[in-house]
């Protein structure tokens, strides 16, 4: 809690505030901006500001800094908050993990990286080879990762479009030997980058293809991650150990996901056909298949009406679309292979560490952050829907923790007010009468099935619930614009979304043809990524789940998965929308601590005791104050020896025995406690420089 850095630059903890209100929370989070503090504690959270500069707070000599202290012996930082994570691991035997949230750009990548560096840097002392090429695999995939599944947009330069959870495997030293990675919903617009295109001995100007261009702008979407595979991720990609064959194949995905774009289709009669046959060729040529196929892939498609298959052929409108979903699928089929690749290599591979030996792990989640563009869709829908849940879990965690710690301990407790978000959660999530259901249900229409009819069910499910309102519940609303618009009062702020693409985006379907046309590539690797494409039409019959039950259901378990794990908070405030180093947007930061509950985080923490320590802990730090514990005590136990110790020096009000803590209420009293300390420890050291001088 206390810090050895002076109060100019404001609190290192929140909870150490003089009273808890909106206006002194947020006068000492904007001084520590402006001194450079971008970290400051609530109890074990992490509050970090978005410092849009580099900082030189992340170098070797800072790690030495951190390595095995505790949370409240060194100024706040992620270090910190990693190594406690780290020390439970490594001590108790817990699996642990740190959930990094905010909104995007505000900087939980960043952090994700600087925490993997970290236990990078403190693991491994022995320098075990097996251990060092783990953590280089570790450290790599996010490189590649990256490169992929990050892109530019309007919030954020390098904004991730995947979420990731990865897991780190340790054995009974606390050295890292594997990991696994999850990763959840990519989101799948075109694009691309010059710098791809150059590598790939296209054209030079990105404006030639269509995927790119749209109203004269280079689109977002790939236009990163492709620019971004360049040399040094290729580099990665061959030290994680992908094949030249594999990696080629990456290139050639890429290469036909920018051609499909500049595909146009025409009519001719009856027959629609491709206006630019020499794309065809080009495509043909990169998947490794004949150029007839590829055509009539794009042309056609196999249906089966009764016993007989037929090929009916595509409307241009069926075409374009076609060709856009076999874009995208393209794109997402392949990232979820460079996971899955990814995850063969950094696999626990030593079978004793993984029957015999003790294995824990820690979790370390970055996720796309709450977004609000011009436009919100079914993406941005998911995204946003992930973060309530993120948010529902923070609220059950840092609730239900102090709760179960205070009843561990015997100690009573008082329950403090939260605006909890599960309503919300519930808006989208419930059976039968969620969002989520409602789209299901629209997508299982027969008949002509489109976004209007989706709406039509949210207005008649939903039109009472106080969290959702569309342009047809109310009329006058000036920020639902069009008739498509419905809103959502998400607990970051409102957010409007068009229901434009909701069922296609949901349906997600690819049609068989494509799928069987890539499975039949001679592109082994290629074929690897496409396995469905073996079933001919006819064995294809399950209907596949949407892509809002998959991502519901990927939510959920990993919900799951983080609550039974023991949780680290990296809470990130963005506090410009300039990316500036020097402007604290005042209006801006408040609405985020206000919805990321900061402020009732910091009152559960002070109801409660703004600090607890174990009795042999807190007895080595300030046993010098007390004569009946320094040197040593000769009573029956730590706990004895603090309550005396409490007693001689007057708390014993402000004070709680626990089982195996000592709870502190108020801050002042460890204050006071810090201030004996240092005068003692002043003391003893004058005293020792005088024996040493000779002068006692
Ligand atoms: P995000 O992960 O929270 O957004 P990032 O971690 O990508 O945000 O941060 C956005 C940008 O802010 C980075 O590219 C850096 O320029 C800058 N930045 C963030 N943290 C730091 C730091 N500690 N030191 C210096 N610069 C920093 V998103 O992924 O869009 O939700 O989906
Ligand atoms: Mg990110």
């Amino acid at each position: 809690m206390a810090e050895h850095e002076s109060l100019e630059f404001g609190k290192a903890d929140f909870v150490l505030l003089d009273s808890v209100s909106l206006e002194e929370f947020m006068a000492n989070l904007k001084l520590r901006f402006e001194k450079g503090r971008i970290y400051t504690y609530i109890g074990e959270v992490v509050v970090s500001v978005n410092p849009y500069r580099a900082m030189n707070i992340y170098g070797r000599d800072t790690i030495e800094q951190y390595k095995g202290r505790e949370l409240y012996e060194r100024p706040p930082h992620l270090f910190a908050i990693a190594d406690a994570a780290y020390k439970a691991m490594k001590r108790r035997n817990k699996d642990t993990c740190i959930v990094i949230s905010g909104e995007s750009g505000a900087g939980k990548t960043e952090a994700s990286k600087y925490i993997m560096q970290y236990i990078a840097a403190i693991t491994n002392p022995g320098q075990r080879a097996e251990v060092e090429r783990v953590k280089n695999m570790l450290l790599k995939s996010n490189c590649v990762l990256e490169a992929f599944g990050n892109a530019k947009t309007n919030r954020n330069d390098n904004s991730s479009r995947f979420g990731k959870y990865m897991d780190i495997n340790f054995d009974f030293k606390g050295d890292p030997i594997g990991g696994h990675i999850n990763n959840y919903l990519l989101e799948k617009v075109g694009g691309g980058s010059e710098s791809l295109l150059r590598s790939l001995h296209v054209s030079k100007d990105p404006t030639a293809y269509s995927y790119i261009k749209v109203g004269g702008q280079v689109k977002v979407g790939y236009h990163r991650s492709i620019s971004a595979l360049t040399l040094s991720v290729a580099d990665a990609m061959k030290v994680i150990g992908f094949t030249p064959d594999e990696i080629q194949t990456v290139y050639k995905v890429l290469a036909t996901i920018l051609h499909l774009g500049n595909l146009t289709f025409g009519v001719d009669g009856d027959t629609t056909l491709i206006e630019n046959s020499k794309v065809v060729a080009v495509i043909g040529v990169l998947l490794a298949t004949k150029e007839e196929n590829v055509g009539k892939a794009l042309l056609y498609r196999t249906v089966a009406t009764g016993r007989d298959v037929i090929d009916k052929q595509h409307t241009t409108q069926e075409a374009s679309y076609g060709r856009d979903a076999l874009a995208k699928a393209m794109y997402e089929r392949m990232f979820c292979w460079i996971v899955g690749r990814i995850n063969d290599v950094i696999e626990v591979k030593n079978y004793d560490a993984k029957v015999h030996g003790k294995n824990t792990v820690i979790g370390v989640l970055d996720i796309y952050g709450f977004e609000i563009f011009q436009n919100n869709s079914f993406e941005q829908f998911c995204i946003n829907y992930c973060n309530e849940k993120l948010q529902q879990l923070f609220i059950q965690l840092v609730l239900r923790q102090e709760q179960e710690e205070y009843q561990r301990e015997g100690i009573p407790w008082k329950h403090i007010d939260y605006f909890n978000n599960q309503i919300i959660v519930d808006l989208v999530e419930l059976q039968h009468k969620g969002i989520f259901s409602v789209l299901d249900e629209a997508c299982m229409t027969v008949g002509k099935v489109t976004d209007e009819v989706f709406l039509q069910g949210l207005n008649s499910k939903l039109a009472k619930h106080a969290h959702y309102t569309s342009r047809k519940l109310s009329p006058t609303d000036k920020s639902l614009e069009f008739d498509r618009d419905f809103r959502i009062r998400h607990y970051a702020g409102d957010v409007v979304y068009s229901v434009v693409g909701f069922i296609d985006k949901n349906k997600d379907t690819l049609f068989q043809d494509f799928k069987r046309l890539l499975y039949n590539s001679s592109n082994p690797v290629l074929k690897m990524m496409w396995p469905e494409g073996k079933l001919s039409i006819t064995e294809v019959t399950k209907r596949p789940l949407t892509a809002a039950t998959l991502f519901k259901n990927s939510m959920i378990a990993l919900v799951e998965n983080l609550a039974c794990k023991e949780p680290y908070y990296v809470r990130c405030i963005k506090p410009n929308d300039v990316k500036s180093p020097l402007l604290f947007e005042y209006e801006r930061c408040r609405h985020q601590v206000e919805y990321l509950g900061l402020l009732e985080n910091v009152r559960v923490r002070r109801a409660g005791f703004a600090n607890r320590q174990e009795y042999p802990r807190f007895l080595q730090r300030y046993k010098m104050i007390s004569e009946f514990t320094w040197p040593n005590h000769d009573l029956p136990s730590d706990k004895e020896a603090v309550k005396r110790l409490v007693q001689g020096c007057g708390f014993e009000h402000d004070v709680a025995y626990g089982k195996t803590k000592v709870f502190v209420r108020t801050p002042r009293t460890l204050f006071c406690l810090e201030e004996q300390r240092d005068e003692m420890v002043g003391r003893i050291v004058l005293f020792l420089q005088k024996v040493w001088r000779g002068t006692i």
